[in-house]
């Protein structure tokens, strides 16, 4: 019966509402479907658990919205170089590491992570530090695929990735996104390829056509040399759905694969085969 489950904050201004929002965005938690109307507006984000906690007792509580993390090391730096009040990492009396941040007035936020987290599953951390990626950007409908390759900076930027360390090639439309993928890759160069594009079936006759030699191809590519590759391609049926999901209400594809590839660089190096020593 029950579907899910809202924890309402109101902001105090509009600019600490941006750096709330862009904030979350950055520690790589979903954004969903925005609203605004001429009273407000709302950014909901999602995690993937939810969960809704009574208490009893005199235990105190630190903060009235809790977030338990993977890596808090990882979103302690992250969060540092976004907001001026952050305390520094505790032990709690829990068997837990937590910490405060204050993101805006009268807003107490706690990350914590267990000592002893259950190692039910591998996962890939947000730091790309080090990391050197390639991003392969359509020039078609370059309106769009702009917007997709300024969110794709945005997010390795604020994972950590040095400007240094991020190629852009850009290239005529999608079609010709997999076979220069597939060259980067095969340079050794770089870590992840980070592949940027929009097809809008309403001016492309061949759309389908397209659409799949392309998301083929990016796979193929991935697949054969090794190298993570992730989609920010957007397949859409109107530019207006494209204009959404490059920003403007269905969040930024481009941040999103750009945050997909820092995770499984992440991953492959927890999990790749060690090089044997010749
Ligand atoms: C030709 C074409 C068309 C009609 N539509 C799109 C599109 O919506 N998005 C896109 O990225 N590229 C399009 N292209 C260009 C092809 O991807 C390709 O660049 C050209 O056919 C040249 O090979």
């Amino acid at each position: 019966m029950i579907k899910s489950i809202t924890t309402i904050r109101h902001v105090s201004n509009s600019r600490e509402f941006d750096a709330l929002t862009s904030l979350f965005s950055s520690l790589g938690l979903a954004r969903a479907t925005e609203w605004k109307t001429s009273r407000g507006q709302g950014i909901p984000f999602e995690a993937g658990v939810g969960k809704l906690e009574f208490v009893i007792g005199k235990e105190p509580l630190a903060a009235d919205i809790w977030i338990e993390v993977t890596d808090l090391d990882t979103i302690h730096d992250l969060i540092k170089k976004q907001v001026t009040r952050v305390g520094e990492i505790q032990e709690t009396n829990w068997n837990s590491r937590m910490l405060l941040v204050e993101p805006g007035k009268g807003m107490k936020i706690a990350f914590w992570q267990h000592q002893q987290p259950r190692h039910d599953a591998i996962e890939g951390d947000l730091n790309a530090q080090g990391m050197r990626f390639a991003m392969v950007v359509s020039r078609w409908n370059s309106f769009i695929t702009e917007r997709l390759l300024q969110g794709a900076m945005d997010a390795l930027r604020r994972t950590g990735c040095r400007r240094e360390d991020i190629t852009v090639v850009r290239v005529p439309g999608s079609f010709e996104i997999p076979s220069q993928s597939r060259t980067l890759a095969e340079t050794g160069k770089f870590d992840a390829i980070i592949t940027l594009g929009c097809l809008i079936r309403g001016e492309t006759t061949h759309y389908e056509h397209i659409a799949t030699e392309v998301t083929r191809g990016i796979g193929q590519s991935a697949q054969e040399t090794g190298v993570p590759h992730t989609y920010g391609v957007l397949t859409c049926e109107t530019l207006e759905q494209a204009l959404d999901r490059a920003g403007l209400k269905a969040g930024n594809k481009g941040f999103e694969a750009a945050m997909s590839a820092v995770e499984m660089v992440s991953l492959k190096q927890k999990t790749a085969r060690p090089a044997s020593k010749s």
